[in-house]
């Protein structure tokens, strides 16, 4: 804790332009650094006296200060300065050795200005949102909405994070809290819904959002209603949490724009009519503004669309922001990766068993050998499909002829994000971003992925005559 104080203030007085960079020049080996540096140090300005203190009453913490430090031109700028303080402080070349080890030694040289300016202009999703807004005005609603999206994302990776040391495993109520779709509802599963549902509330641009968690669309109360519906599901995957296998967030965003209300009387009873009503407000894929998922893995990845590419975001947990990392994701146009959980192979029609069999040995379209990858949480395996190419499929079948996959928080979201980075998306016989959703946990098959993978399916079932519209 005393060193990530001391980083801080050192940090805080670097920022704050208050530092003198000593440049010292390095000389021919052989040649002691000491003496380069003795004559150029001037204990003069505050962060001098600081680093100067620092290293004279613990040159250990001010060491772990220096690698604590987030920011690249902030570390080069204490390990320029070391030297120079413990040359003004008297102290032997020998010392310095003791307390940087070489190997992380940061040369001055090797961070130039522009790479520390870089470092200054990072693309952070709130600064991309800010940018979008300016160019279009119409998106400066979006642009909070985003925020509130952004900052639930964050809460729930970091419980996701914590779930093994918080008790955040496990059922809801020790088991038996199902939800409408008879599903055992997992704790974080509830968690999540409720922190994604007041996100979406306190943002005042939601009018009514619709959750995997929640039985019926939710009314949000007139001083925060705004002019969008949120579609979401809170944390997709979920039953490989106690695994700590990948989870995600899925969000759809549609613009309602201020002329549609429902009069609700009791949200906790609503009657047909007022249902109806709702439920209208829920809409084809290709009404979505926007969409996007939030993959909580190895890192935590913010992908997103507005209609106009793909870009992806990874939270720096440094700084606690989504960085641009993925900008314009595009999708490979086939890929050699087919995912769908084959343990379903027997319930399946023929054409579908004859097409993966093709694919393992190599007699699909392509005539390449497919590899199998199959995490069964959509976020990762949609997330890896997106980068990687291929094919992710929940088909139906004998047991479920609609799938798996819920039309307006997962299939719809993910289908704007594949057509938005060059892919496809479908039922098999039908593009799923046209399906008018009946319901709001309505199911439905889906392939999405590289276009020529997706349009291989779609030809299959085509020619094996599997033709239904939802
Ligand atoms: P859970 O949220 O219950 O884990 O379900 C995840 C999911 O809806 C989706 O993310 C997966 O692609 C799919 O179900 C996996 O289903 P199977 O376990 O039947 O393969």
């Amino acid at each position: 804790m005393a060193v990530r104080n001391i980083a801080l203030a050192v940090a805080c007085l670097l920022h704050a332009g208050v530092a003198r960079r000593v440049q010292p020049e390095i000389k021919p080996e052989g040649e002691s650094q000491q003496s380069q540096l003795a004559g150029q140090v001037e204990l003069t300005n505050p962060v001098e006296k600081l680093a100067a203190l620092l290293l004279e009453s613990n040159p250990d913490a001010a060491w772990q200060a220096r690698t604590a430090l987030p920011h690249a031109g902030l570390q080069q700028g204490l390990a320029v300065n070391e030297p120079a303080r413990f040359a003004a402080l008297g102290r032997q070349a020998g010392s310095r050795q003791a307390v940087v080890p070489p190997r992380t030694l940061v040369r001055h040289q090797d961070v130039s200005m522009e790479d520390i300016d870089t470092h200054g202009s990072i693309m952070t999703l709130s600064r991309y949102m800010l940018e979008q807004a300016r160019k279009n005005t119409d998106l400066q609603e979006m642009e909070s909405l985003m925020t509130s999206i952004q900052f639930a994302c964050k809460q729930i990776a970091s419980l996701v994070a914590r779930a093994g040391i918080q008790d955040l495993t496990g059922l809801q109520e020790g088991g038996g809290s199902v939800n409408v779709q008879g599903e055992e509802q997992k704790k974080l599963d509830v968690i999540s819904n409720t922190v994604m549902k007041n996100a979406l509330r306190y943002s005042g641009k939601v009018g009514v959002v619709g959750s995997e968690e929640e039985d019926a669309p939710v009314l949000i109360e007139e001083a925060y209603n705004g002019r969008y519906a949120a579609v979401f599901d809170p944390l997709d995957g979920s039953s490989n949490i106690d695994a700590a296998i990948s989870t995600g967030t899925i969000f759809g965003i549609f613009d309602e724009g201020e002329d549609q209300e429902c009069i609700i009387d009791d949200m906790e009873n609503l009657d047909e009519a007022e249902m109806q009503c709702l439920v209208q407000t829920l809409q084809p894929g290709k009404s979505l503004v926007a969409a996007g998922y939030c993959m909580y893995s190895s890192s935590t990845i913010l992908v997103m669309t507005m209609g106009d590419g793909v870009n992806g975001f990874t939270l720096d947990p440094q700084i606690g922001e989504f960085v641009l990392t993925h900008p314009n994701i595009k999708i490979p146009k086939r890929g050699k990766i087919y995912s769908i959980n084959e343990a379903n192979y027997f319930d399946w029609e023929p054409a579908l068993q004859t097409y993966v069999n093709n694919l393992k040995a190599g007699k699909g379209e392509s005539g390449e050998k497919y590899s199998a990858r199959y995490i069964g949480s959509m976020v990762g395996d949609v997330h890896r499909t997106l980068l990687y190419g291929g094919i992710f499929g929940y088909p139906g079948d004998a047991k479920n002829p609609n799938g798996k996959l819920r039309l307006l928080y997962e299939g719809s979201p993910m289908s704007f994000l594949l057509e938005q980075a060059g892919g496809k998306s479908t039922t098999g016989s039908q593009r799923v971003m046209d399906i008018v959703p009946t319901s709001v946990h309505q199911r439905i098959p889906v392939f999405l992925g590289s276009a020529d993978d997706i349009d291989e399916v779609t030809k299959v079932y085509k020619e094996a005559g599997l033709v239904k519209n939802y």
